[in-house]
């Protein structure tokens, strides 16, 4: 599975709810299916993007968050497991897109690549439910139940490593930011 392929078959029900991702290629791939004022791409803070959506999640109980992460960002920050289980929101599913490499800058490998198991260091962590995926199909009915699931969800889907040719989007980090905060104001 190709992390486009994944996020073109959960575009739909990322439409209507706050999505919150990091930097690089899974930017760039969300905004080549459609930006839209409900979506902030993280910039420059990687390992941030699930304690910005842990935030917004908790701010807005009435709204359900996802998070679209990747496994080299969430290496950095595994702590913040830790405190999303800690606060335990309901209404977010947390998606680590993991294609075993830092594929923005390279493609250098990252600890998955040797056996790291995300879902298993979520679960141990204190995420609820927590589950790896490797195909389309497992992918979005993983996410389809994590949404209805009422509960914190970490999905860790195994994507290989390949993203667009370029990062650069003609959407700068200011325009994101304010559309996005009246989008949450509004
Ligand atoms: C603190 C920090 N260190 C390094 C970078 C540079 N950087 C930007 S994206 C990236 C790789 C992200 O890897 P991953 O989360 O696995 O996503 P992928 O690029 O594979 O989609 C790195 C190292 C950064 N932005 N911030």
């Amino acid at each position: 599975m190709t992390r486009l392929e994944a996020l073109q078959r959960i575009y739909p029900q990322l439409e209507q709810r706050i999505v919150v991702t990091i930097m690089g290629a899974v930017a760039a791939e969300l905004q080549s299916i459609g930006h839209r004022p409900n979506f902030f791409y993280l910039q420059h803070a990687m390992g941030l993007a699930s304690s910005m959506g842990l935030g917004i999640a908790l701010s807005k109980p009435d709204r359900q968050v996802v998070v679209l992460d990747g496994d080299g960002s969430i290496l950095m920050n595994l702590g913040g497991l830790t405190t999303l289980a800690r606060y335990r929101p309901k209404n977010l599913v947390h998606v680590v897109f993991d294609n075993e490499s830092l594929l923005s800058v390279g493609g250098f490998p990252t600890a998955t690549s040797t056996g790291s198991d995300l879902a298993g260091i979520a679960a141990a962590a204190g995420v609820p439910r927590t589950g790896t995926v490797t195909t389309l199909d497992e992918f979005a009915g993983a996410f389809d139940a994590a949404l209805g699931a009422g509960d914190l969800t970490t999905l860790v889907a195994k994507v290989e490593a390949r993203g667009p040719s370029g990062y650069v989007t003609d959407l700068s980090l200011l325009e994101n930011r304010f559309q996005f905060q009246r989008y949450l104001r509004s």
